[in-house]
């Protein structure tokens, strides 16, 4: 199994490390046959083209699954972020910028991937899960524990999240958005093996994998040093976000099977 973490815009670096591993062509087609790739959510802000981004996810989703394989993606918090934005627009909301249109800006929102944002593909980023079992691995954005608000299974935590964004209640998007800013549940070295295990043991999967944190902000590394996951909280979290609009040349995980 492949994955790529938070791409944040940055359409040529994720050719590039796509292209590196084998798994698209030339011409930015899908060439790894039956294998299976996840994309780890937050395809926009911070970087110039998302709408680029998901249109390439688009695509590969279509092309794998012609060829046997799969392209998954999952759902991150920025892409909530410039959802909430074209939804509710100047209206309050608990963010930093005190609306919802103003806390995606001061998040590195992009005003021509709110301008692209049609409503296919708003719809698209409603439908994505928020988290997915996928060989043996519990595949989540966030390293936080928030999840468990939305549901006891993976099915019920993608169906309460997905209903929110097809809802109307500013009030339940901004809890989400809330919980979405938490990170680093895992990195404590007494805590977080006891709190991953906890998730694993609700959820399912042996290891978590997950994007948000980028990997050189747990291990104190520099970004433009980080080239692989980082595996730690005794084994069982799997950290793969690159950094890359930090600098961070990004790279796709290739995941041993357990
Ligand atoms: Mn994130």
């Amino acid at each position: 199994m492949y994955v790529m973490g938070d791409v944040h815009g940055q359409y040529v670096k994720m050719t590039a490390a796509l292209r590196t591993a084998g798994l698209i062509d030339d011409g930015n087609h899908w060439s790894a046959g039956t294998a299976t790739l996840w994309f780890m959510g937050d395809y926009f802000d911070r970087g110039p083209d998302g709408i680029a981004v998901i249109d390439l996810i688009r695509s590969l989703q279509v092309e794998a699954a012609a060829a046997g394989g799969r392209a998954g993606a999952l759902l991150g918090n920025h892409d909530v972020l410039i959802l909430a934005a074209q939804r509710f627009g100047k209206r309050p909301s608990g963010g930093p910028g005190g609306t919802f249109l103003s806390s995606w800006q001061l998040n590195g929102g992009e005003a021509s991937d709110m301008d692209r944002l049609t409503p296919e593909r708003a719809e698209w980023l409603r439908d994505l899960p928020a988290m997915a079992l996928e060989s043996g691995r519990l595949l989540v954005h966030a390293d936080a524990t928030f999840y468990q608000v939305y549901g006891r299974s993976v099915e019920s935590v993608n169906r309460h999240i997905s209903a929110i964004l097809h809802s109307g209640d500013a009030a339940a998007w901004d809890q989400l958005l809330d919980y979405f800013s938490q990170r680093r549940a895992f990195q404590d070295r007494d805590l977080g093996p006891a709190r991953v295990g906890r998730l694993l043991a609700l959820y399912g999967g042996r290891q978590f994998v997950h994007g948000h944190t980028p990997i050189y902000k747990l291990n104190n590394d520099r970004p433009d040093c980080v080239s692989c996951p980082l595996i730690y909280a005794g084994g069982l979290a799997v950290a793969v976000d690159a950094g890359m609009y930090l600098g961070g040349c990004g790279f796709v995980a290739c995941l041993p099977d357990l």
